[in-house]
């Protein structure tokens, strides 16, 4: 048994301080940030930083004890230490997802709101993402470069149209020390205005075509709605892709080839199903002729949510910037074809929505750092020196063994810390498997392996491990996928009237109705879906957009379709994909 009880490490007051919940420090004006264990609250003061730091201590202290207990004491001691999900993804999805990336160490909160920091096992998914499709669009053409991050006013307002309605977005720096700036500077929400300028140098004959341009950068959006880690940010990582080219043709090829590689980086990597389509004219970029885009479900929360948009931009900024090039038969001057795409940090919000679990993060094995543990047990304080060594020696062995084979697996070693904390603390991190490895697995020649996503149990002959392993982590990747895609279909519903529309939308589901596809229209299908504020008490005013006319259509538009809109006379062009949206 427990040698030490929990309780020799801190007096009274320390424990009820760890034991109160999330709400009572609250209102107590006390600790104010999450930090592993806390409460989830943006950070307001230095003296809750204080406050917080000790309680930090108190808790790393408390699991050095744990370590020393058995498994049977973890429930108790999770609840105590609060290093475990407390919340519900099904009652408090806000909480919930804010204890997902701060206890998985995805997210550690930061003072300025709407920002926060990127952890490694975050950073880790995005530097997937970004090598993956960095490699693609490589061969494809496109090349790399980095514009600055300031923007002139000169230069922004050279694009005055478009921005207009961005312009409450933008950051904008008056000051160096606390002296004015002859002018104000930007910085970028977007690099249109930074790049064009030179695209407009660079480009002069048909031979300095096509321009196919990349930069991963960071950019800045000073959002007024409520900030959501990767969701919703005032500054994100991205890449914005701007390229240039001769004809029309040209452009719209490479616009869904971008797409494309956006659909496969959700699907392929991230194991989330998304819906390629075309914005409506009311959704799409105001500088594009028209914006392609794919479309996720998050099955929690019901909404839809815009994973990646590619725009093609016809000749509107060319015009604009006065980028073109002599017609080498006419001799006349004509703009070029222009597109820009990107893709963003709110990849890695997607599929926490999507995939964790009231245990915590779960990570598809393509973007998992770390994509099986291994965890010796079994071993008691009667287990001889002997017996111990030879037992981790084999956990090495296997660890070794996986390595070699491309595998990215970590053997769990650590001395300090009992099976049963270690089995929680991975859950909770999302290792896609968990390799446990016990005298009698050893006896016969066996290990166990758990599978995080659904938590089956089986027991594998050691032979061929490797080759087992990865074709488990396989089976893993494509089944997320599966049960994903098969509950983003159960939540996909057809509407002929918008009074179905409306009782969809409140089962939490998308709909797919006729629609002509007019900015107006739109407007009041969005009004008029949206609940009165005497409608069913706590239910969601928030009123459906339109995420996308889908590529793939559910079937032909017939002669005898409306568009969903009672008031609307015109004949709906496409099926059109709705819902409430983030
Ligand atoms: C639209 C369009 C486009 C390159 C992309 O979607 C992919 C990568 N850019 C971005 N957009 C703005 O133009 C914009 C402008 C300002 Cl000034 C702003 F504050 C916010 C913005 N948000 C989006």
């Amino acid at each position: 048994m427990c040698q030490t009880s929990v309780k020799d490490n801190f007096n009274a007051t320390d424990e009820k301080e760890l034991l109160k919940k999330p709400q009572e420090e609250e209102s107590m004006g006390k600790i104010d940030v999450p930090i592993g264990a806390g409460p989830t609250r943006a950070p307001k003061s230095s003296k809750k930083e204080d406050t917080k730091r000790e309680s930090k201590k108190m808790e790393k202290k408390v699991e050095k004890k744990a370590a020393n207990c058995q498994e049977s004491q973890v429930a108790g001691l999770k609840k105590m230490t609060r290093l475990g999900m407390e919340a519900k993804k099904e009652e408090n999805l806000p909480e919930w997802y804010t204890q997902v990336i701060t206890k998985s160490e995805m997210i550690e909160y930061y003072d300025v709101s709407g920002c926060y920091i990127l952890r490694p096992w975050a950073f880790s998914i995005w530097d997937t993402i970004k090598n993956f499709l960095d490699e693609e669009i490589k061969k494809l053409g496109v090349e790399n470069c980095y514009f600055p991050i300031f923007v002139s006013r000169l230069a922004l307002e050279k694009e005055k149209e478009h921005i207009q309605d961005f312009a409450p977005e933008v950051a904008w720096v008056t000051k160096s020390g606390d002296k004015a700036l002859e002018e104000p500077i930007a910085i970028r929400p977007t690099s249109e205005t930074v790049m064009y300028p030179a695209y407009a140098k660079w480009i002069q004959s048909y031979r300095d075509l096509p321009l196919r341009m990349n930069q991963w950068n960071n950019v800045v959006r000073w959002e007024f709605k409520h900030p959501q880690p990767f969701l919703r940010t005032r500054e994100f990582l991205w890449q914005e892709g701007h390229t240039a080219f001769e004809t029309r043709e040209e452009a719209e090829s490479e616009v869904f080839a971008i797409l494309d590689l956006y659909a496969t980086i959700y699907t392929d990597l991230l194991a989330v199903p998304v819906i390629k389509g075309r914005k409506s004219e009311k959704e799409k970029f105001a500088g594009a002729d028209f914006t392609t885009t794919v479309e996720a479900f998050v099955p929690a929360s019901g909404r839809g949510i815009q994973g990646a948009t590619s725009h093609m931009l016809g000749q509107n900024f060319s015009k604009m910037f006065d980028i073109g090039f002599e017609n080498p038969e006419t001799k006349e001057r004509s703009h070029v074809w222009q597109n820009s795409w990107g893709i963003t940090t709110r990849t890695i919000g997607v599929l926490v929505m999507v995939h964790a679990d009231n245990k915590g993060l779960v990570l598809p094995p393509r973007v998992a750092s770390v994509q099986v543990v291994i965890i010796p047990c079994g071993i008691t304080v009667d287990t001889k020196q002997e017996d111990r060594n030879r037992h981790y020696e084999l956990c090495m062995q296997l660890e070794k063994e996986l390595a070699g084979n491309g595998i990215r697996v970590k053997g769990d070693y650590r001395d300090n810390y009992s099976p049963g904390w270690k089995y929680s603390h991975w859950e909770l991190k999302g290792v896609p498997l968990r390799i446990e490895l016990g005298p009698r697995d050893i006896k016969n020649d066996e290990f166990v392996a758990v599978r995080r996503d659904t938590g089956d149990k089986t027991s594998f002959s050691r032979a061929n491990a490797a080759e087992r392993v990865k074709n488990l982590l396989d089976t893993i990747q494509h089944s997320m996928l599966e049960k994903a895609t098969h509950e983003m279909k159960s939540h996909i519903k057809e509407c002929f009237s918008l009074s179905d529309l409306a009782e969809e939308l409140d089962r939490k589901n998308m709909i797919l109705a006729p629609f002509c596809g007019d900015k107006e229209c739109e407007e009041k299908i969005k009004t008029d879906s949206a609940r009165g504020i005497d409608a069913e008490p706590g239910a969601p005013a928030m009123g459906a957009k339109s995420l996308c006319s889908p590529f793939d259509q559910p079937r032909a538009i017939t002669e005898d379709m409306k568009c969903i809109h009672p008031d609307c006379s015109k004949k709906p062009e496409k099926f059109t994909l709705f819902g409430r949206s983030y």
